[in-house]
């Protein structure tokens, strides 16, 4: 009997091992594949492993009459339509927390990256051009002023970072926290107005789409830097390129894209951008513990037992 069908061309060898050693398992690369299985095939699931960004919409979910479980590997699912899956009593669960240094890691690293011009000091270091030229001067970080949306989970982490490099901290968040010395604001608008870092870290979905529009990428203006860690959907794309190619901003540091891998070329023009492939969560350290963390889950539904980490 194959209760777990494994979805997802992302996932490695070694996560798919993982999941088929502790549960008859099936594959497909894409929630698209699913309505093309073995009718048998498809009865049998009772939970599915997914790791992606592919849309895993209510068509998906109708292919397979005994599903009971989505375990996503990631903390965003933004990718599944989890109002489909209630309909139809699917629980789904999410990999937070174990990412979230990794994550915010990286913000900071891409932050530092942008700001003293590494990439272009590393090659010119290891090209030897630095005999004939010297790195044209770059700016400073620490001591800045710098606004969080979101302070989540990861925001909060990138906030703490942040504040060890002495910068000021402004946060948006849905309320105001317990965070002494830190400055409110009660929209994004007045955030981007106040500071000269701004670093998304919302939660992806239609909720957020476009969260950081014109009018923020207006305010935070030509010495501000956009930091992107958390969807490609949380800000304007579009608005944020036309500010970047017309210097109406400082420059931007994106881990996250509009359809990814496939990115608008319109970024790969730009010289005031640092851009990584959606790395956030990708150290052994953590995938590894993602991964225990989605067969954890999938593990206690089909033993009948509490999930660990439910979204719904
Ligand atoms: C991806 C992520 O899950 O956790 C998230 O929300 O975006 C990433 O960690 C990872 O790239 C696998 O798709």
């Amino acid at each position: 009997m194959t209760n777990l069908l494994i979805v997802g061309n992302a996932f490695t060898e070694e996560e798919r091992g993982r999941l088929a050693g502790a549960h008859a398992a099936a594959f497909v690369g894409s929630p698209e594949d699913i309505a093309g299985m073995d009718t048998t095939l498809r009865t049998e699931v009772r939970a599915v492993a997914f790791k992606g960004h592919a849309p895993f919409g209510a068509e998906a979910m109708e292919a397979l009459p005994n599903l009971g479980l989505i375990a996503n590997f990631g903390v965003g699912y933004d990718a599944i339509d989890v109002d489909a899956a209630a309909a139809r009593s699917v629980a789904v669960t999410n990999t937070p927390d174990v990412l979230n240094d990794d994550v915010a890691d990286l913000a900071v690293g891409m932050m530092l990256a942008f700001s003293r011009d590494m990439v272009r000091g590393h090659a010119l270091t290891i090209s030897g051009g630095w005999a004939q030229q010297s790195l044209p001067l770059n700016r400073k970080m620490s001591g800045g002023t710098v606004g969080i949306v979101g302070l989540g989970r990861i925001g909060r982490e990138i906030a703490d970072r942040l504040a060890a490099f002495k910068m000021d901290i402004h946060y948006f968040a849905r309320s105001e926290k317990e965070t002494p010395g830190w400055t409110y604001h009660a929209d994004v608008v007045s955030l981007a107005g106040a500071v000269d870092w701004l670093v998304i870290a919302l939660v992806g979905g239609e909720e957020t789409r476009n969260f950081v529009g014109p009018e923020a990428l207006d305010a935070l203006g030509s010495e501000g830097v956009v930091v992107n860690i958390s969807r490609g959907t949380t800000v304007d794309e579009g608005a944020l390129l036309d500010a970047l190619e017309k210097r109406r901003l400082r420059g931007a540091a994106v881990d996250v894209f509009l359809n990814e891998p496939d990115i608008d070329p319109r970024w790969r023009k730009l010289k005031n951008v640092h851009l990584q492939p959606h790395q956030g969560s990708g150290t052994v350290e953590t995938r590894r513990a993602m991964a225990e963390l989605q067969l954890a889950n999938v593990t206690a539904f089909l033993e009948g037992k509490d999930l660990v980490t439910p979204v719904n």
